[in-house]
């Protein structure tokens, strides 16, 4: 309403997903009416946490980027901006991870079964959005214009999903589009009757919003996928210039009131929509349009690698969208010849740089789609940023490098200390004698200065031990195993990927197994008992992933049966991990592994949600860990191996590398059936021998191992690993997503708070 009224200029957030978890436990904490709430409840017979415990999640994305996006909306209605969050409304969210005898199957999540009660369906909120035929052209007063044609219609219908901010009446909405068959084909085939087709048409077009594709790593270039891209982006693009309308006639105003921010490529052809809206639909000369166009695309990137860089095939894109094909062509051809006044004739750059790859097939590059249209361009942190300049868009930065720029990920202290964490978020407000950290996470430094008081030692480690129980509570519920929380609670949680290596740490479990089980019995007294807690999905296709799952339970079924073990090891595989797991596990969590092969990692963000539960990091120097070392001081984590400069140096060595003797002889007690399953373990092995360990697990051994014995070492004096404990927590101010919408308000989308009054 507020919006409405001061009509300032709004940031539109376009991602195709979003992990938004629950909403009860986050949204009563937001609007500041969590203890009435819980009393209302307990008066008609209810407890306010068994309830909340009841809500599946939304869970409408895949890996960080996904929940990045959530905790970005959370921000922005805190921090009073006018902010509209668009996405799709999938019927199926990420699948369901069930474990049958160690092995992944994927199951449907069906999450709007029992219905979803915080969304409105807005039915009259709807806008059609078209599909394939042909581009004629046509004559309007002696000029030539490009006239689409489209062949199908489907409706996206508006579903919006309030966002509350926190200490302050502003919520803002996230709107989710739905597809609906269109009435107007139906009438179209009853009208020749077709009643048959028709009917199986409205079934067709429903499809288009049904399923969240569950691979976070590669763009396979379906129809499908390219029609929940366009699907999406059309209604928003519809949707956000009916808006502008409402209070403005001149278009050309248009970039002083919308910002717009893609989410990764994944929305990019919002680019080539509002091009056409502007030119075929609004009669915009072209120059026109494109000084619009060039004014209000902002783009983040989150991926390292240029093989991760999403591509269209023409072929596809030609058959299902025409007239975008033609514009995407006409923005190159532009680009190409300014490119050429610049750089002259040197052809290979021209054609890496080109928005269309030639080849055995052609394809749009949307990367460079998305960085020529964009005036801004964003790494997810600051080495990811440098990357973007020097490797991933290296020409590009050469010639435009006042559009490259980064903004470091962050999470939300609302969602991630207030409401998973209560006993810790009360302890700290405590300590610190305010709750303004809620609002300005930069004030936890202030618990700097009690880094060594025996007091806060006390009741920090009851708060973290409660945590422990309450885990260890759900780790028996979920795999039937004990464990006890004297011992240090060790996980890795997040997306299954060779490049993430939970083979590593899963070598490294073997390996004290191992060394275990050779020690006098009089030697074991010094073990520091571990419980290591792995969790993550592969992707279905993900052969190796889904292998590194198996292994987890095949060492987890060893080691956790073997008598001579006891309390002083346990694997555990979290089966099915989601957000809500997430805010089980990081609060109760002693240790926590970000451990990627150094220069893969763009970010990761859950290191930073770890950080502020006052959980330590063993991590490899990588992505925002970097920053983390900068916050909180290199001694204050267990880092270990080769530098992001290194690992081309000793990928280039190949089978000359070295590898330690431990290294070795764990790969080799796997493949000699140690654990069982040697012939389907036998490609996973190959992967890490000598001369084809592309993610360098060989090489970075032996200071992994040192890394996890500083680990143990500093967890047997007490007093040492509260202060490093406390001094996490005081040292991730830095890391909320506050701090990064505040960056990209102020320099990439141009926008200004816009607070209701109370
Ligand atoms: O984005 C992740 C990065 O790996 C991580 O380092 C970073 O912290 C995080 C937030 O910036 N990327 C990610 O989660 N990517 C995906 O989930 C994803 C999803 C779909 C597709 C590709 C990647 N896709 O091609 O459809």
């Amino acid at each position: 309403m507020c919006f409405k009224k001061k009509d300032p200029k709004r940031i539109y957030f376009l991602s195709l997903e979003y992990l938004m978890g629950r909403a009860l436990s986050n949204s009563i904490t937001n609007l500041g009416i969590r203890d009435q709430y819980a009393d209302a409840l307990s008066q008609l017979g209810f407890d306010l946490e068994v309830l909340a415990e009841q809500e599946g999640d939304a869970a409408l994305g895949n890996g960080g980027l996904a929940r990045l996006s959530a905790c970005q909306m959370d921000s922005l209605a805190t921090l009073d901006y006018p902010a509209w969050g668009y996405g799709l409304r999938y019927q199926y969210g990420l699948f369901r991870q069930v474990i049958l005898d160690g092995y992944q199957h994927e199951q449907p999540d069906y999450w709007l079964n029992y219905g979803n009660p915080w969304e409105i369906e807005r039915i009259h909120m709807a806008y059609p959005v078209k599909f394939y035929g042909t581009v004629e052209e046509e004559d309007f007063n002696g000029e030539k214009r490009k006239v689409w044609v489209p062949n199908e219609t489907v409706e996206a219908v508006a579903y919006d999903n309030p966002i509350p901010g926190y200490g302050t009446r502003n919520t803002i909405t996230l709107r989710l589009w739905a597809a609906k068959p269109s009435d107007k084909n139906d009438m179209e085939a009853y009208n020749t009757g077709d009643y048959i087709n028709a009917v199986v048409n409205r079934q067709r077009a429903e499809t288009i919003s049904s399923v969240l594709y569950p691979d976070d790593r590669t763009y396979q270039g379906k129809e499908i996928r390219l029609k929940q891209q366009y699907f999406f982006v059309s209604a928003s693009m519809q949707d956000i210039i009916r808006r502008f309308k409402v209070t403005h006639d001149n278009i050309d105003e248009f970039p002083e009131k919308v910002a717009l921010q893609l989410n990764d490529t994944h929305p990019s052809l919002a680019i080539v929509e509002v091009v056409r809206l502007l030119v075929d639909e609004e009669n915009l000369s072209w120059s026109r349009a494109w000084d619009i166009v060039c004014q209000i695309f902002s783009f983040t990137t989150h991926t390292v690698l240029p093989e991760g860089l999403e591509k269209i095939p023409v072929d596809l894109l030609e058959s299902l969208l025409p007239r975008h094909l033609q514009i995407i062509y006409e923005i190159n051809h532009n680009f190409i010849e300014e490119l050429k006044k610049r750089i002259g004739l040197d052809y290979d750059r021209l054609s890496k740089m080109s928005i269309i790859e030639e080849g055995a097939v052609k394809n749009i590059r949307m990367a460079n789609l998305s960085v020529v249209c964009s005036h801004s361009v964003n790494g997810v942190s600051k080495v990811h940023g440098e990357l973007l300049k020097t490797r991933v868009f290296k020409d590009f930065y050469d010639l435009w490098p006042h559009k490259f720029h980064y903004k470091t990920n962050g999470a939300t202290q609302r969602r991630w200390i207030v409401v998973s964490n209560p006993s810790l978020c009360a302890l700290i407000s405590k300590w610190l004698a305010t709750e303004a950290w809620i609002r300005d996470m930069d004030l936890l430094s202030g618990l700097q200065e009690y880094a060594t008081n025996a007091d806060l030692h006390r009741e920090w480690k009851m708060v973290r031990k409660v945590n422990k129980m309450r885990l260890a509570e759900y780790i028996e519920a979920m795999t039937g195993v004990k464990v006890s929380i004297d011992a240090m609670f060790d996980v890795q949680i997040k997306r299954i990927h060779e490049y993430k290596r939970q083979f590593l740490n899963i070598l490294g479990i073997i390996h004290r197994y191992d060394c275990i089980k050779n020690m006098e019995k009089n030697d074991r007294r010094n073990v520091v008992p571990r419980v290591c807690i792995i969790g993550g999905k592969a992707a279905p296709g993900y052969e190796i992933a889904k292998k590194i799952i198996k292994l987890c339970h095949a060492v987890a079924e060893k080691i956790n049966n073997d008598p001579d073990i006891g309390d002083l090891l346990k694997l555990v595989f979290i089966p099915d991990y989601s957000v809500s797991v997430a805010e089980l596990v990081i609060p109760g969590a002693d240790l926590s592994q970000h451990i990627s092969t150094a220069g893969h990692e763009a970010s990761g963000t859950s290191s930073m949600k770890f950080l502020m539960n006052g959980c330590l990091l063993l991590a490899t120097e990588d992505g925002s860990t970097i920053e983390i070392i900068e916050e909180i001081g290199a001694d204050n984590m267990f880092l270990f191996g080769a530098k992001s400069h290194e690992v081309p140096v000793l990928r280039e060595k190949g089978p000359a590398l070295k590898v330690p003797l431990q290294f070795a002889r764990v790969v080799r007690m796997i493949r000699n059936g140690y654990f069982g399953f040697e012939d389907y373990f036998e490609s996973l092995c190959d992967s890490v021998e000598v001369g084809n360990d592309f993610y360098l697990l060989g090489a970075d051994f032996e200071s992994y191992l040192e890394a996890q014995a500083a680990a143990d070492k500093a967890f047997v004096d007490d007093k040492k690993w509260t202060q490093m404990s406390i001094l996490s927590t005081a040292g991730s101010g830095r890391f909320s997503s506050d701090r990064t919408i505040e960056e990209y308000a102020a320099n990439a989308w141009g926008i200004e708070p816009c607070r209701c009054p109370f």
